[in-house]
């Protein structure tokens, strides 16, 4: 069933835009209306609302008590992101922002989500959770045209950091997830997280950070496209995302969405985690100046976690979570470790920490300062 806008937009001229008049084809719609509903009537229930990214959501780290429902409200947005100074993007998001937000829930509780395709939108989406098990990820149930809402539930079986994205079929599956369709779900152990050795561990602050690949097409100039909705840009983008590569790689939507006046902050001894995920493509955060303490590297909470890590691996297609201790004040870096992508194409953020100067770990015991290096012996070797 179409929308008025989309019927509307089937007037204008739908045969030079195929991938509106798409109505969900069989293999992406499941009818699972013959399986007996699931009893939860004995389920506490309880809503989240969710927040903008870096930001999560209030939460528990140990579960207070039984598996409940937990509700969250999503709203799909289609909508022009400036991507870098001047740079467009026709974005199609999950609840306005890019990455989607994290949602946090314990193992064993019921994930339910409502979500709104907003009638001003073009397109049809969906949502496939990572963490969830059957109807790919929840893909075939979620399915919605403009100006649709679906409500899907599912049981988080398994713990550990898990991308969620959108993926309506066909080559719009790859097209939606880089206009920034994607986002995570962390589903933290009942009793909350464990390092190494077994022993709990607590954090004092987390971020979530969602890392994107941007295809954004030039014009015969060399100059960046602007274009007028997200279907006009389609063919264009297509040809750059088919070549593979970026024009950027950022965090959180857009370059410098978390440095200088919108870095981190955390203080001198505390735990933060970091939840970092990236829907289409490899990376590999590094903290510089500092480590990941404990790194669940591909993000699942049954294994243990690796010690001391200097770059750890995010598989394209997943989420993976690091805790650090801050131990010196400063301004840390947290960047994807190909440096051309961190430093040329946007993938950096920065960390202002507070606290005082431990010289005992770092000292400058001399600034630098000219030498005589006649009188030194150090010239030019021999
Ligand atoms: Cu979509």
């Amino acid at each position: 069933m179409l929308t008025r806008r989309a019927a509307l937009l089937g007037a204008a001229g739908i045969t030079s835009l195929p991938f509106l008049a798409k109505a969900a084809s069989a293999e992406e719609i499941m009818d699972t209306s013959m399986a007996p509903p699931a009893d939860v009537s004995n389920l506490q229930r309880i809503k989240h609302k969710l927040v903008r990214p870096p930001m999560v959501h209030a939460h528990d780290e140990v579960a207070p008590g039984e598996p409940r429902i937990v509700e969250f409200e999503m709203q799909i947005v289609e909508k022009e992101i400036e991507v870098d100074d001047g740079v467009y993007l026709q974005a199609m998001t999950f609840h306005g922002s890019i990455p989607g937000p994290l949602m946090v829930v314990h193992e064993g509780d019921y994930v339910e989500l409502t979500l709104y395709n907003s009638p001003e939108n073009m397109l049809q989406h969906n949502i496939d959770f990572h963490a969830a098990t059957g109807a790919l990820g929840g893909g075939s149930l979620t399915l919605v045209n403009p100006g649709e809402k679906t409500v899907l539930r599912f049981k988080a079986t398994r713990p550990g950091t898990f991308v969620y994205h959108c993926a309506p079929g066909g080559p719009m599956i790859p097209w939606h997830v880089v206009s920034g369709m994607s986002g995570a779900i962390m589903v933290l152990p009942r009793d909350g997280l464990k390092d190494h050795e077994g022993n709990s561990v607590r954090y004092d602050r987390v971020f979530y950070i969602g890392e994107n690949d941007f295809y954004i097409p030039k014009d015969e100039n060399g100059d960046y496209k602007r274009f007028e909705d997200v279907g006009e840009s389609y063919p264009d983008t297509l040809e750059v995302m088919n070549g593979l590569i970026p024009s950027h790689v950022v965090f959180n939507g857009k370059v410098g969405s978390l440095t200088g006046d919108n870095a981190l902050h955390a203080s001198q001894g505390e735990k933060v985690l970091f939840v970092h995920s990236q829907a289409n493509r490899d990376t590999r955060p590094h903290l510089i100046g500092g480590h990941g303490d404990l790194v669940w590297e591909r993000g699942k909470f049954n294994n243990p976690p690796q010690r001391d890590l200097e770059t750890w691996f995010i598989a394209g297609g997943s989420a993976g979570a690091a805790l650090y201790e801050f131990l010196q004040p400063g301004v840390y870096a947290y960047v994807n470790h190909n440096l051309i992508e961190a430093v040329n194409l946007g993938a950096t953020a920065h960390v202002v920490v507070d606290g005082d100067w431990n010289n005992d770990l770092m000292e400058q015991v001399q600034a630098p300062a000219e030498y005589n290096a006649n009188y030194e012996g150090k010239t030019a070797l021999p």
